[in-house]
């Protein structure tokens, strides 16, 4: 146990304040609002199959944490919500990512749309979750995780993991995901991505 929780009884001594956050399940923001970030089209040039403009400022997705201190006692929680789009054919998605310690685990929770979490591992394995509202997606330590909103509705969810996880996004854009999710008929595909590099 943490030296500094301990009092010298032994009893436990909290170092945070408990505290209630609303999240607005209507738009996925949180109440109060404290920490937002915003993914841009332009950013992400490079991940989707199809060139980009890196001058696009069409909104991808945003995401909106509830700030804690980033160490392994506590959890990070964010809710994320991804417009509808695609790119050619590959719907809008999140950039994706490993944690930087490999073996921290998350839980995203689906409040609206239809989404996919793709996972994948270092062997190149991988796996696709449904993410609608009620889905609860577990995805265990060593999985790299993408969400993609394959619907024509934003896609909303709240993430919940280790704070002290971080996030290594360069592996993913060095190598990408073994599939990517494209629009066929109408409907959503996994396919291969020719462009994936283990
Ligand atoms: C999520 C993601 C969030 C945005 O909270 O960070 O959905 O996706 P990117 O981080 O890939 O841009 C999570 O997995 N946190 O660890
Ligand atoms: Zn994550």
């Amino acid at each position: 146990m943490h030296a500094r929780t301990l009092c010298e009884d032994g009893l436990v001594q909290p170092e945070l304040e408990p505290f209630a956050t609303r999240v607005a399940l209507e738009t996925g923001a949180l109440e109060p609002e404290r920490q937002v970030s915003e993914r841009r089209l332009g950013e992400m040039a490079g991940l989707y199959a199809a060139p980009v403009a890196t001058s696009s400022t069409i909104l991808v997705y945003r995401v909106s944490t509830v700030p804690v201190p980033e160490r392994s006692s506590d959890l990070l929680c964010c809710t994320t919500v991804i417009e509808p789009g695609l790119v050619d054919d590959e719907y809008f998605m999140t950039a994706g990512h490993y944690h930087a310690m490999r073996d921290r685990a998350e839980t995203y929770l689906g409040l609206a749309g239809s989404g996919l979490v793709i996972l994948a591992d270092e062997a190149g394995r991988w796996r696709a979750l449904p993410l609608r509202a009620g889905d609860l997606a577990y995805i265990p330590g060593g999985w790299a995780h993408r969400t993609v909103n394959a619907g024509d509705d934003q896609v909303r969810f709240l993430s919940t993991w280790i704070a002290d996880a971080g996030h290594d996004y360069a592996t993913i854009r060095a190598r990408g995901f073994p599939v990517r999710v494209v629009r066929r008929a109408g409907e959503p595909a996994v396919v291969e991505n020719a462009a994936f590099r283990r």
